[in-house]
């Protein structure tokens, strides 16, 4: 492979350089990961942010010449930086930051979380994704009371009912095209699917972008409410799943952007009288992410944001939904 030329201005095209990638060119992990899985993304898709997938665990410390630097740009982490988990709702002091429910319509907890051991979405092969859903699969059907839930595979899941369980902020969106071209969507929809408890509150989907995406969601701006759900499930879980963990880098997952916490909370607000440039420079001063009313790469529909923590890595799942809060506090101020 020679130098490949990178179109765009993702953390790959500004760190991937002629020294970094001779470097690595030739270096490939236990699983067969090698430099052409990691850039395939940012390659063919010139307005990536990042550009970058890790194939495994192990690409984290094999591409560390590429990978740390984009980890330093994003989370503001160090190499001599340690991660450290909290995730223990007695410690979250936060009030509700609308409890009249005049702003917010939903919030949301997700966790990113691969199995310890076993390839990522770039590189895993079907028999290992199946094996991978069975093992979660397992662990999920002993889960008691509230966040008791069935699997539905996707492959045995009619259109009409995909469709309004991704409008209904249910379901993964097929296709994504980051996704693809790093080599995620091979074998679709085989293995895939999802898990959720009888009042939608409590879902997991099931080899998408990691093989788990841990999710408590609930109307309103309840956001004690919505992780010590998610953290009990955690809890649970963990006793059964073994999951891709780093003493450096917290929960490993394919995408840079989700180590540490591997953990976006957001809301759902309704802003429409704020300008757009307001929402977004109130977010940001707050160290949150702005996307759109159906999730990243969309557009805000009818006033409605997404509002959520830009760091995953190196602040605890108390520290970030703390921040969430003040900013969602700081965002309905500006609105009046
Ligand atoms: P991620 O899993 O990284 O959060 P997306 O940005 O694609 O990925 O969001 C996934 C889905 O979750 C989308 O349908 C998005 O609209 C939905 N979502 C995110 N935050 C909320 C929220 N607070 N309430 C309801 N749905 C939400
Ligand atoms: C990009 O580089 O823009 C895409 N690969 C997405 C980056 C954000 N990561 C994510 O949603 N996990």
């Amino acid at each position: 492979m020679s130098y490949p030329k990178i179109e765009g201005a993702s953390l790959l095209a500004r760190f991937l350089t002629p020294e970094v990638f001779d470097a690595l060119k030739d270096r490939e992990t236990y699983f067969g990961v090698r430099l052409e899985h990691l850039i395939a993304s940012g390659i063919q898709n010139p307005d990536s942010a990042i550009g970058v997938y890790a194939g495994d665990e192990e690409s984290y410390e094999v591409f560390a010449p590429l990978l740390d630097p984009i980890i330093a740009a994003y989370h503001g982490f160090g190499p001599e930086d340690r991660h450290a988990s909290d995730l223990d709702p007695a410690h979250l002091e936060v009030e509700n930051p609308d409890p009249e429910g005049r702003f917010v319509l939903s919030t949301r907890i997700r966790v990113a979380r691969n199995l310890c051991c076993f390839p990522f979405g770039p590189v895993i092969d079907r028999r290992e994704r199946r094996m991978a859903e069975r093992a979660i699969v397992r662990a999920l059907s002993t889960l008691p009371g509230e966040l008791a839930g069935e699997y539905q595979p996707l492959s045995a899941m009619d259109e009409a009912t995909k469709k309004q369980l991704v409008e209904a902020h249910l379901l993964f969106k097929a296709e994504d095209r980051f996704l693809e071209a790093g080599g995620f969507n091979r074998d679709w929809p085989d293995a895939r699917g999802v898990f959720m408890n009888k009042a939608r509150t409590f879902l997991v989907w099931l080899n998408e972008e990691d093989q788990l995406r841990i999710i408590s969601m609930e109307r309103g701006a309840d956001l004690k409410s919505v992780f010590s759900r998610l953290a009990r499930a955690l809890k649970l879980l963990e006793a059964r799943l073994t999951f891709a963990y780093s003493e450096r880098l917290g929960y490993l997952t394919s995408c840079p952007t989700n180590l540490g916490t591997a953990m976006r909370a957001s809301v759902h607000i309704r802003l429409p009288h704020l300008a757009e440039d307001e929402v977004k420079a109130i977010a940001r001063a707050h160290g949150l992410q702005v996307r759109g009313t159906h999730g990243e790469h969309t557009e805000a529909e009818g006033g409605v944001y997404d509002v959520s923590n830009k760091r995953r890595l190196g602040v605890t799942e108390v520290e970030a939904i703390t921040q969430l809060a003040k900013g969602v506090q700081a965002l309905i101020q500006a609105a009046g």
